[in-house]
C-alpha cells in the first residue's frame, strides 16, 4: 500500500482542528477555534484582571443576584445594580478604573471582527462572564451601547455552553448552538439586536479552566 493511502486513512479518523466559519444568521458569524492559538495568553491576562477587579455576582434592577459572575476591563465596564444597567468607567466595588484592556484582547477582537467583514473594530469595553455549573443567562438584548453599527465579538473559553439565539422579538423561538472553548462569534448588522441567552451550564471538567466557562464580550460602548 502507498504512503499516501496510509496518510489519507490516518487523517480520516482524526478530528478536524482547523478553524472554520459558519453563518448563524445575517451578520452573525461563528469562527470555530479562532482563539485557540492564543488561549494561554488570554487565560493569563484574565488572571491578572481578576486579581485587580474580582468576579462578583451583580444585582439586577429587579433585585435578583445574577448566577453569572462578572468583571470588566477597558475604559468602560458594564454594570448592573438596583438603579439599572449602565457602562461605568470605574469598578463600583473599588472606585478604581477598570483594568486596561490587554493588547492581546484588542488584537484578537479586531482580527475576528475583520474576518466577519467589520474592519476597524476598536472595542472600549470587555465584559468577562464566568459560569459555574447551573449558571445561565436568560434571553435578553444588548442595547446599552451608544452605537449599534459596531459589532459585538464574543470569545468562549472552558466548558461548552448551549447558546440560545432568537430574533428581534422576544417571542421568536430561539435556535440552539453549542459554543466550545476557543470559539468566537461576531454579531453585527441585523443580528446585533437579536435576543440571546445561555442555557444552564452542564457540569464538566475542562483541561485548562476546570469546572467553569468564561466568556469575553467585546463592545464599543461609547
Ligand atoms: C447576540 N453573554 O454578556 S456572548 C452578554 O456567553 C451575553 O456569556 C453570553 O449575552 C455569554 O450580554 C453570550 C454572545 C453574544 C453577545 C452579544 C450579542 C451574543 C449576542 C448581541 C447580539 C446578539
Ligand atoms: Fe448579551
Amino acid at each position: 500500500m502507498s504512503a499516501d493511502l496510509l496518510t489519507a486513512d490516518l487523517f480520516e479518523s482524526v478530528p478536524d482542528l482547523r478553524p472554520s466559519r459558519e453563518a448563524m444568521a445575517d451578520g452573525a458569524v461563528l469562527l470555530r477555534g479562532f482563539a485557540r492559538p492564543v488561549e494561554a495568553e488570554l487565560i493569563a491576562a484574565i488572571g491578572e484582571i481578576v486579581a485587580q477587579a474580582p468576579f462578583r455576582h451583580m444585582v439586577t434592577p429587579g433585585g435578583h443576584s445574577m448566577s453569572v459572575a462578572m468583571t470588566n476591563c477597558g475604559s468602560a465596564g458594564w454594570v448592573t445594580d438596583r438603579s439599572g444597567y449602565r457602562y461605568d468607567g470605574v469598578d463600583p466595588e473599588s472606585g478604581a478604573p477598570w483594568p486596561a484592556m490587554p493588547r492581546s484582547f484588542r488584537v484578537l477582537a479586531a482580527r475576528a471582527a475583520a474576518e466577519a467583514g467589520f474592519d476597524g473594530f476598536a472595542p472600549d469595553a470587555c465584559l468577562i462572564n464566568r459560569y459555574h455549573t447551573g449558571a445561565r443567562m436568560s434571553l435578553h438584548q444588548d442595547k446599552d451601547e451608544d452605537d449599534f453599527s459596531a459589532p459585538i465579538v464574543s470569545v468562549s473559553l472552558g466548558l461548552p455552553a448551549v447558546f440560545l439565539f432568537g430574533g428581534l422579538q422576544r417571542s421568536d423561538k430561539p435556535r440552539r448552538f453549542r459554543l466550545e472553548h476557543g470559539d468566537i462569534v461576531v454579531w453585527g448588522g441585523p443580528s446585533r439586536l437579536f435576543f440571546h441567552g445561555i442555557a444552564p451550564l452542564a457540569d464538566g471538567e475542562h483541561a485548562l479552566l476546570g469546572r467553569q466557562r468564561i466568556n469575553l464580550t467585546f463592545r464599543k460602548a461609547r
